[in-house]
């Protein structure tokens, strides 16, 4: 195989046109599908884990990015604007970077944001605002300076994003030689539901593959305007990545929903941390919590009987972000190292050889 140059490239005839010399790229997607023997024997279906942290900047938003940073250069913008929950900010800051021509700021929700990705924000030198106020509210602003100023918007709104983002159930079906009977994702600002959606139902058209999966979306119990079916003026969760009170993407997300013949459900901060720390320890994948989300939803529905009908079934799950763009969570929730005297019998005595 030639080696991997990124999703405009390889997807480049089922994406909107991008010059050549415009196309902005860290050689994103490629990601691995792996298969859990453990969650298999749970559910009792063929369960597959898309491990979108191994994208550049750890989180499945460089799809998105490379499509909305490119599209920026080739209509010759100066400045990029994005509100984050952390993800991105990550990414528009490295996509910009790379650019080499535009700059990069970013409105944040202070104090709810995870570490390493507000470390990767600074690092790629983007001009990080930590606002008083929350995702929603940064969405709401970063719309209005974008609709009034030369600055483009980079969040999902901005189409080029979802197109971006398609191309991971582009590579699902290619790495199934199908579609799998249902696709659990997390459901935050709703922009990757609506991206998947769009892209298993382009790749059937086409003949790509030739079924369609049921879309189950998660979102956090804190934070779950589509289930509660109204806004949630102050969303929490622990689960930062998806904490957000008023998605952008409602409807469509609603759309993927019931023309899936999917569901949207909400699991709570615990059902998260359970799963998060599940998959870590028998699955061999770290991801954040948010990430987990999508795992917390299938061990439930499987609780409430949901798959005794599709017994075998292929589901496949979402792992959005890279474990270690939170390391604090994890070092709360884990045991501590065991302190032991710098010899070979101390040692032994504690691993009891
Ligand atoms: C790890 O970075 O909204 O439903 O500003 O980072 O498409 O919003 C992140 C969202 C799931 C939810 N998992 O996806 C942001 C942001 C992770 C995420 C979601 C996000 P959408």
């Amino acid at each position: 195989m030639v080696s991997w140059k990124g999703i405009i490239h390889h997807y480049r005839s089922y994406l909107p046109r991008v010059k050549e010399q415009n196309i902005v790229t860290l050689n994103e997607g490629n990601t691995p599908l792996i298969f859990s023997e453990d969650l298999t024997q749970r559910l009792g279906l063929e369960v597959y884990l898309k491990y979108e942290g191994l994208n550049p900047t750890g989180s499945f938003k460089d799809r998105g990015m490379t499509m909305a940073i490119s599209q920026a250069k080739e209509k010759g913008a100066r400045i990029v604007m994005c509100a984050s929950t952390g993800n991105t900010s990550a990414s528009a800051a490295a996509y910009t970077a790379k650019s080499g021509s535009m700059k990069c700021v970013v409105l944040i929700p202070e104090g709810n944001i995870a570490l390493g990705k507000l470390a990767q924000a600074m690092i790629h030198q983007a001009t990080v605002l930590a606002i008083k106020g929350n995702f929603d509210e940064a969405l709401t602003l970063v719309r209005d300076i974008t609709d009034n100023y030369p600055v483009e918007i980079v969040n999902s709104v901005n189409p080029f994003r979802i197109e971006g983002q398609k191309t991971a159930a582009f590579e699902v079906c290619d790495q199934l030689g199908d579609a799998p009977e249902f696709h659990a994702i997390p459901v935050g600002n709703a922009g990757n539901i609506t991206a998947y959606w769009k892209g298993y139902c382009q790749y059937k058209e086409i003949g790509k593959s030739r079924q369609l999966p049921r879309m189950l979306g998660f979102q956090a119990a804190g934070a779950a305007p589509i289930v509660d079916n109204k806004i949630i003026e102050k969303p929490e969760t622990i689960a930062t990545a998806i904490r957000i009170g008023n998605p952008a993407s409602w409807k469509s997300a609603i759309a993927a929903r019931d023309e899936s013949k999917g569901l949207i459900d909400k699991v709570t901060d615990d059902e998260i941390l359970e799963a998060y720390q599940l998959l870590a320890s028998h699955s061999g994948v770290f991801v954040e919590p948010a990430s987990a989300a999508s795992v917390a939803g299938i061990l439930k529905l499987k609780m409430r009987g949901y798959f005794d009908q599709t017994p075998k079934a292929k589901i496949v799950c979402t792992l959005t972000g890279h474990g270690l763009k939170d390391p604090e969570r994890a070092i709360k929730i884990i045991k501590q190292p065991l302190l032991v005297e710098a010899n070979r019998k101390a040692i032994l005595k504690k691993i009891g050889l």
